[in-house]
């Protein structure tokens, strides 16, 4: 087992991890190492290669504000895109110098006497220990595979692959394939699915709305204009933006707002399917807003296909060779792609960062579900800054944005604490408090409570605990300096060795 001693340990090489060791490096902060499990940068655009795999903001906002990119092919990007967008900014910036790949942390253990993070990993086969002053965590929330619990799922005999974990190796044509699931996930990867299947049924346990998605590929002179018009791209940004967020003014303060949006995704429901019971079996009973809105041109289309079938009968059991449902059927199937999502509220990384007496992530958020102070920082874990922690999940615009303004705050904060020298930065549970009261009270009317549907934003206690609520220029706001005063400080001591 080798040690290693660092000032700052990021963990995670994907949009916030990548974009902090950037950020950090641009304000004289570059004694931190960069730890990652996988081979390259781009984290859960390198981890999600599923057919059809894309994003659902345009491309122009779902970028970094300090890296515009002129080159995007279409309006919204695909996975392999984005991927190699990631790893181009990372290599103008030259990240990769100070970052591990292939170091899968396992654990992390705060140690109050010296102020320090002990982070354990495997790395080529070795168990490394990293002790660092200040630990930046860029883990992201749809990192860990959901699995879903369906009895008698382990003896299927044919081939299980969950869509964050594609095997790029499997042949699914002509095959028998069944889907679970029906998020932003499954809507786009069955209708690439359904183009060469043999057959797909797809279990459909709660319909989603879905807008048309107006993707297109750019003009040439459009990529000039994005290279050469000074101000061009800030514009489209700009206006990308402000557009969203008038949606979140809706989804927050005013849900009844959001009619107009209902009526473009049952307008769109008629467009995509001609048979009339089909399109009574996707028309979602909740109000619009509720869960993620998603979006797609070939959803509806592909359900309406002769090789396609949706199943809306809740899924008994599985077995060896196929899946049998409520009402007795039973469908045999070569390959389970189950499109269920991720542990959002209940990761298991939780279990394995511990603070001050021990105690970890899972253990002070047991009772309340997952709280922080301005989604970064966790009473009794101190020097660990989170990055997309709780309560800065978005459902209307690019999450970049939300990170951004993390990465602001996180500047501050080493800056500030680095010239006061203090060594040891901990939250007060009173301003802990406060700050996730306020938050609480703003999703009272909010339709992600009102809105009749169940999602990954709630908790297992049905508390929303994954969402920023409102408009993301407040959070901006308020990430904008790092506010000492909401924090116990202690000096920093030097060490002796
Ligand atoms: O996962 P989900 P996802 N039996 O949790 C169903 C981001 N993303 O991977 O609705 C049967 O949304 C579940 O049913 P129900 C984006 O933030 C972004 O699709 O709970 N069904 C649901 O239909 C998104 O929100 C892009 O009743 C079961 C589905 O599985 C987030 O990732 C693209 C089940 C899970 O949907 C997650 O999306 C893709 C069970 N036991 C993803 N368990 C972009 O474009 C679950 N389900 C940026």
């Amino acid at each position: 087992m080798t040690t290693h001693d660092v000032e700052i340990v990021i963990i995670g090489a994907g949009f916030s991890g990548l974009g902090a060791a950037i950020k950090l490096a641009q304000s004289g902060h570059d004694d931190y190492l960069l730890l990652d499990r996988g081979s390259d940068f781009g984290g859960t655009w390198r981890d999600n290669v599923y057919p059809g795999a894309a994003c659902d903001v345009p491309s122009h906002l779902y970028s970094y504000s300090f890296a515009q990119n002129p080159d995007w092919s279409r309006s919204y990007s695909h996975q392999p895109e984005i991927h190699r967008y990631i790893n181009a900014v990372a290599d103008e910036h030259r990240i990769a110098d100070r970052t591990w790949f292939g170091t899968d942390v396992t654990d992390m253990d705060w140690n109050d006497d010296e102020s320090r993070w002990t982070v354990r990993a495997e790395r080529n086969g070795e168990t490394v220990t990293v002790r660092a002053g200040i630990v930046v965590g860029g883990i992201g929330p749809l990192c860990e595979p959901n699995l879903p619990d369906i009895k008698g799922i382990d003896r299927f005999g044919g081939t299980i692959v969950h869509t964050a974990r594609w095997d790029t190796d499997y042949d699914f044509a002509g095959k028998r394939v069944a889907v679970i699931g029906t998020g932003a996930s499954a809507i786009q990867v069955v209708p690439e699915l359904g183009k060469t299947v043999g057959h797909m049924d797809v279990y459909q346990r709660t319909a989603p709305w879905i807008i048309p998605r107006n993707e297109r590929p750019y003009l040439s002179v459009e990529n000039w204009a994005f290279k050469n018009v000074p101000g061009l791209q800030n514009l489209i940004r700009g206006t990308i933006y402000t557009a969203n967020e008038s949606v979140a003014a809706g989804m927050t303060f005013a849900p009844n707002a959001l009619k107009p949006v209902e009526a473009i995704c049952r307008a769109n429901i008629f467009r995509g399917i001609r048979n009339p019971e089909l399109r009574k079996s996707v028309t979602p009973t909740f109000a619009v807003g509720c869960k993620r809105i998603l979006k797609s041109n070939e959803w509806y289309p592909t359900l309406d296909r002769p090789n396609v079938d949706l199943v809306t009968d809740g899924i008994a059991e599985v077995t060896e060779t196929g899946i049998v449902t409520a009402d007795g059927t039973t469908r045999d199937v070569d390959v389970i792609v189950v499109a269920t999502g991720f542990h959002v509220t209940d990761s298991p990384a939780f279990e394995s960062i511990r603070g001050v007496g021990g105690k970890s992530l899972a253990q002070v958020w047991a009772a309340d579900g997952m709280q922080a102070y301005k989604g970064s920082f966790v009473h009794g874990f101190p020097n660990l800054m989170l990055l997309v922690g709780p309560s800065t999940g978005l459902g209307h615009t690019s999450m970049v944005y939300m990170i951004e303004s993390q990465l602001n705050y996180l500047v501050d904060y080493i800056r500030k604490t680095r010239e006061a020298g203090i060594g040891r930065t901990e939250v007060k549970l009173e301003a802990q408090d406060r700050y996730n009261d306020e938050l609480q009270h703003s999703l009272r009317n909010s339709v992600w409570e009102t809105g009749g549907c169940a999602s990954w934003y709630k908790d297992a206690n049905g508390k929303i605990t994954s969402l920023w609520p409102g408009f993301t220029f407040t959070f901006r706001n308020k990430t904008r300096a790092f506010d000492v005063a909401a924090y116990d400080v202690t000096p920093r001591v030097e060490s002796s060795d």
